[in-house]
């Protein structure tokens, strides 16, 4: 007998092709009523292949009898934890496998920001270079700035060695001092931020951290400040940001993440001294499919041996 597995929305090839050749697919996008579709086929699913949510009571209510979702990505802020271990469902997510090349588009970025590659990239192509001369000298250099890091965990630890490597100071912030670790420590973000001058935020999303960096935390950042946000975009209070960047409160900064993504605010695109990105940290063909396979190897172990890969941290 096949095992019924749902997928709300497409999924990579290698994750389809794969599902496809071991269980009972339902894709819920493919229907023409999602929702007749779920009410059909929810009491058979036993397991969720997906990348966004939300995973919570109400959409549990409607899979009675799942046991594992499985999500693409190593963020989860869209699962609802409590309510997956209250209707006993595992959740997987796909840790490590991305850390190096997140790490490598925050350093990315990061150079983006201070030295306005984006923007001088755009002189030459609009033909300023020829017709009124060299894109205008940055203001910011990367040289001799101290990084805080606001999650200094897989992916904040690689980023430290790459900026690292660049000459840079590092401290961090988290919620407590980790052993082992050299940098300085700062118990508030409000101190960390007073500590340097390019903030790299790439904290998970989630209630905990909602809006953490706050008009507060940019002031403290002070005047020459650049935020760095890899992690979630709820983590940074959008408005609060524009008006820092408005009023000079802070210098700029680099977002692959936003609150509302993909809604990227006008005032914000406007500005001078801002680099956007569409949410690429892990896009490379290479990264993602090893996340897809890590969601397929989670479902086959699951239903191979009762144990599943790369469970989240609350499933204990
Ligand atoms: P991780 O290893 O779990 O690291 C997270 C770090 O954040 C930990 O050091 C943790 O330290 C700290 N932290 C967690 N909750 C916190 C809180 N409430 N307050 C303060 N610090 C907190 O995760 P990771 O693999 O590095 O991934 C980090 C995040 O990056 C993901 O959750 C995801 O949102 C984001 N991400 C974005 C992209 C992208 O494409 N832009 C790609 C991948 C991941 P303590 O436990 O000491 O607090
Ligand atoms: C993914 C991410 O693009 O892993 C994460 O937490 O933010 C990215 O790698 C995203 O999760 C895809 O859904």
């Amino acid at each position: 007998m096949t095992i019924d597995i749902l997928m709300p929305r497409p999924m990579l090839p290698i994750v389809q092709e794969q599902l496809d050749a071991n269980f009972t697919v339902h894709r819920l996008y493919e229907a023409d009523d999602p929702e007749t579709l779920l009410a059909e086929v929810g009491e058979k699913i036993r397991g969720v292949a997906m990348a966004f949510g939300p995973v919570d009571k109400a959409f549990l209510s409607k899979i009675p009898n799942a046991e594992i979702v499985a999500s693409f990505g190593v963020g989860y802020d869209h699962i609802n934890t409590d309510d997956c271990l209250a209707a006993k469902v595992t959740v997987t997510h796909t840790p490590d496998v991305l850390t190096e090349e997140v790490a490598d588009t925050a350093l990315g970025l990061m150079l983006m920001t201070v030295r306005e590659f984006g923007q001088a990239e755009q002189w030459l192509r609009q033909g300023n270079w020829e017709a009124k001369g060299p894109y205008p000298l940055t203001q910011a250099t990367l040289q001799g700035r101290t990084l805080g890091i606001f999650g200094l965990g897989r992916i904040g630890k690689a980023i430290a060695k790459r900026a690292e490597a660049f000459g840079m100071e590092i401290h961090y912030h988290g919620r407590r001092k980790q052993d082992g670790v050299a940098y300085p420590y700062h118990a508030t973000l409000k101190d960390l931020a007073a500590a340097c001058d390019t903030l790299m935020v790439v904290a998970p999303g989630g209630a905990e951290t909602q809006h953490a960096v706050n008009a507060e935390v940019l002031e403290a950042l002070g005047p020459n400040g650049i935020v760095i946000n890899i992690g979630r975009g709820t983590v940074i209070d959008e408005a609060a940001l524009i008006a820092a960047l408005e009023n000079g409160t802070i210098f700029g900064a680099g977002l692959d993440v936003f609150e509302q993504e993909p809604k990227v605010p006008e005032k914000l695109l406007a500005l001078p001294r801002v680099t956007v990105l569409p949410h690429v940290g892990s896009a490379s063909q290479a990264t993602r499919n090893a996340m897809g396979q890590l969601v397929v190897d989670n479902l086959k172990s699951w239903f191979d041996t009762g144990k599943a890969v790369s469970p989240v941290p609350e499933m204990g």
